[in-house]
Order: structure tokens, then sequence, then C-alpha cells
């Protein structure tokens, strides 16, 4: 792994529950199995990927900062919840350097008026939403092109 650049992606809370947790809104996919078709992917673009999951925010924070004090390529995110809450996460974000972009299985913005503000995505380079576990398989084409 330590000859490949690495992509740090960070999953928030109740994502360890992909493939159970409301299966109509986010999938039957679990997140073993996106992280299973990340690596597949990552191999073919020459890039190692670094996968963690949370249910809680500073967790995020240090992992954000530690992806950029050890000069990884990139940050995917999907923060959950703390998208819409937390300005620990935009704080941390701003930050730093490392490009960092927020992915979302659904689409936010088609869903309760709680979930259409996003700290993360005023500070997130961009925001892929809406693909299902394919919108992490984007993120990771676009952070394989910085
Ligand atoms: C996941 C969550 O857990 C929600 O809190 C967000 C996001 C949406 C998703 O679609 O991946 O609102």
């Amino acid at each position: 792994m330590a000859d490949r650049p690495v992509i740090f992606v960070l999953n928030g809370p109740n994502l360890n529950m992909l493939g159970t947790r409301e299966p109509e809104i986010y999938g039957t996919t679990t997140l073993d199995d996106i992280a299973a078709m990340l690596e597949d992917r990552a191999l073919e673009l020459g890039l190692a990927i670094e996968m963690r999951q949370s249910n809680h925010e500073g967790h995020l924070v240090d992992w954000i900062q530690e992806a950029h004090l050890s000069d990884a390529k990139a940050v995917i995110i999907n923060p959950g919840a703390f998208t819409h809450t937390s300005v620990a996460l935009y704080d941390a974000i701003k930050g730093v350097t490392i490009p960092v972009i927020e992915v979302h299985l659904s689409n936010p913005h088609a869903r309760e008026a709680f979930r259409h503000k996003s700290f993360v995505g005023q500070a997130a380079k961009g925001t892929i939403a809406g693909f299902g576990a394919q919108s992490y398989m984007l993120a990771l084409d676009a952070a394989a092109r910085f």
C-alpha cells in the first residue's frame, strides 16, 4: 500500500448498518461491499484505499487531519447525519489542504428539508449524491484526477 497514493474513505454514523438500514433509501449494498468495489477500482487506478467508519464525530475530524498529515491524495467522506450538523467537520476540512469529496448514497436535496443544508458541502471540493453505491465509485474516479 505504501507505494500507491492513498485515498481515505471516511464513513459517518449509521453507515455500518448499510444493507439492512432503510434499504428503500440506501439500497442493500453493505459497507464491506462498497469497500471491495473501491479496492478493485483503486487497484486499476494505481491507488490504495483506507476505508474507515465511525459513529463518532471526533473520529471523523481526527481522520481528516490524519489524511492530511500523512500526505494522502484525497479524502472521500460520507459524513452521514453529521453532514447537516457539524461545524467541526466544516472547520476540519477548511483547516487542511488535502482535497475532500463529499458523497451520499441518497440525494439529500430530494428528502426532508433538514437534509438540504450541508456544512461539509460548504467546505468540500465537490459533492456526489444520489447514485447509491456508485456515488463512491464516481468520487474515486474524480479523486484519481487530482
Ligand atoms: C447518509 C445519512 O446517514 C444521512 O444522514 C444523510 C446520507 C444522507 C446518504 O445518503 O448517504 O442525510
